[in-house]
């Protein structure tokens, strides 16, 4: 059967045009940030650009464009991330102040040109997150990468995943892929986190929940980190199956419940990326 590829090569070759273009763009642009382009657009052209100048830049019918789920440059100082719900009875719903209080909390920050989301919890368990089809429409089968930003302030002291009873993470980004079961709902869910004890790589399972640890005090902390995981390989790991194609949302975290501690982390630029 004879196949008509030129749509596809004019396409493609459109992408590739578009990308010098931009290429040629954002070299006048470089020493201008202030300027309105941010640090996250530039890493997604960087991404490109790599692609395209090792040939990888795939046929146009095969690219996908990345996500980027927030870089929380809209938000104000001070303000909430209210692209992202809180979760009441098990439902997602619109974030309000009345959620959080001294002791747990999502606010924007400014640091540098940079404006970040800063989690912090007091002997408690706080997060946010944004529903797969709430302004995005992410299927791994085309965007099987997730790569966010984060930096540990405050780490819970004495935090351990692998052990019930200290099990408290200063920063995680959890996904979840199902809820299972009748009367009990069951969550199969990857969680990546920011360990206070654990090496980086450490795998802990909570029956469906598998927790990796993607970064770890023992590595150090206080500066700003850039994670990039493999979410179908990470999945067919813990799992040992292939993942549903369509996970259910993104969660970001913060405890210090177990330990009675407290925790404080940033995050950044999450991203959902072809491979
Ligand atoms: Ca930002
Ligand atoms: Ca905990």
């Amino acid at each position: 059967m004879l196949i008509d590829r030129s749509a596809e090569v004019n396409i493609a070759t459109k992408y590739q045009t578009t990308a010098l273009f931009a290429a040629a763009n954002a070299s006048c642009c470089f020493s201008s940030v202030e300027d309105g382009l941010s640090h996250m657009k530039y890493r997604l052209l960087f991404l490109w650009l790599i692609a395209l100048s090792i040939g990888k830049l795939p046929s146009a019918n095969a690219w996908q464009a990345p996500i980027l789920l927030d870089d929380f440059e809209s938000y104000g100082e001070g303000t909430l991330p209210v692209k992202w719900n809180a979760q009441l009875n098990s439902k997602l719903v619109p974030l309000t102040k009345e959620f959080f209080d001294d002791n747990e909390w999502f606010y924007i920050e400014k640091e540098g040109g940079r404006t970040f989301v800063r989690a912090f919890s007091r002997g408690e368990s706080v997060h946010i997150a944004k529903e797969n089809g709430d302004g995005y429409d992410w299927r791994l089968s085309q965007n099987p990468i997730i790569s966010w930003d984060w930096r540990a302030n405050v780490l819970p002291d004495g935090g351990r995943e692998d052990k019930d009873h200290l099990n408290d993470s200063g920063a995680g980004v959890y996904v979840m892929f199902s809820l299972e079961g009748l009367l009990i709902k069951r969550p199969q869910a990857i969680k990546y986190v920011y360990s206070s004890s654990l090496p980086e790589g450490t795998v802990v399972t909570y029956g469906k929940l598998k927790v990796i640890v993607a970064s770890s005090k023992l590595d150090g902390m206080g500066i700003w980190k850039t994670v990039t995981r493999d979410l179908v390989a990470d999945y067919k790991k813990v799992f040992g199956e292939d993942p549903p194609d369509k996970p259910l949302f993104i969660r970001l975290w913060s405890d210090s419940n177990n330990t009675k501690s407290q925790s404080s982390a940033d995050f950044d630029n999450i991203m959902l990326l072809a491979r």
